[in-house]
């Protein structure tokens, strides 16, 4: 199943913008560019955030997912039954339906601690996951240890900008500093997680969670947009979506609703 490929929205996009083929070419990070150009050939801005808890699960959600997604974000220590074939079980998928594969690890500590934390231990993010994600909340440190460890495994590092939950604490400064920080890292930031676009650089790539088509949020602060509002209103380039997938009847139905949604808003931005 191929999604339209003619827009149908009304609504002018608050970010016009370049369409990821091009925005591919200019790219400093190759997993920036990997991910734009697989979305471009793929047609989807779609990401599953699969917060599933087992093994069965989770290859089960991504067989029936797979093909319309650009990128698996996973919460790998939430796996009860986690071992290394289903890392081996992961890329083959990866592979077999195009997706890139992003580990929510949210990095936080100190420098020498984070490039343990993702080179080390029984998951060994370091040598499965194409992307991870990165508070620079520690300081210029926690970058710059980071990024080497990051070249040599061909790892992109996706820095918070924002967080879709009431309440947090990140201040626009904070937001900014952080922006100014993925400058340093050229070649190893692929891009942001944000609520609204943060750079109007073409080489990141603004990735937004928090997206659900009928609820507005959870019980404990997570707030949602809509596939239209966040990429037409929030300027997100990847829309990812859990639970509005993966608790419905029909986790592929659903998450074909959500891929032509995302992409015939993604192509409305091209219109202006
Ligand atoms: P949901 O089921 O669509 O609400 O899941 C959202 C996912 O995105 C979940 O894995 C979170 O850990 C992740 N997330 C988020 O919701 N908000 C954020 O600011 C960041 C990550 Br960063």
């Amino acid at each position: 199943m191929q999604p339209e490929k003619q827009p149908t929205h009304t609504i002018a996009p608050k970010h016009a913008q370049l369409s990821y083929a091009e925005r591919a070419a200019v790219c400093a990070n190759s997993r920036a560019r990997d991910l734009l150009l697989l979305m471009h050939e793929k047609q989807t801005n779609l990401a599953l955030a699969a917060d599933v808890t087992t093994k069965q699960e989770l290859l089960a959600l991504v067989d029936a997912v797979g093909e319309h997604i650009c990128m698996l974000k996973m919460h790998i220590d939430i796996i009860t039954d986690f071992d290394q074939d289903l890392i081996h079980q992961l890329r083959q998928r990866a592979k077999q339906y195009r997706f890139l594969i992003c580990e929510d690890r949210k990095f936080a500590d100190i420098g020498n601690t984070s490039v343990l934390q993702f080179t080390c231990g029984m998951y060994c993010i370091a040598s499965w996951a194409d992307l991870v994600t990165v508070h620079a909340i520690a300081g210029a440190g926690i970058l710059q240890a980071l990024s080497p460890a990051c070249k040599e495994h061909e790892c992109g590092m996706l820095l918070l900008a924002h967080m879709s939950s009431r309440g947090a604490l990140i201040t626009d400064a904070y937001t900014q500093a952080v922006v100014a920080m993925a400058r340093e890292h050229a070649t190893t930031v692929a891009g942001f997680i944000v609520r609204d676009r943060v750079s109007d650089d073409a080489s990141y790539i603004n990735c937004m969670p928090g997206v659900h088509l009928a609820s507005k949020g959870d019980a404990c602060g997570q707030q949602y947009l809509t596939p239209e509002c966040a990429v037409l209103e929030h300027g997100a380039d990847v829309i990812i979506v859990g639970r509005g997938i993966y608790q419905a009847a029909d986790p592929a139905a659903m998450a074909y609703t959500y891929r032509q949604a995302g992409f015939e808003a993604y192509l409305t931005t091209l219109l202006y």
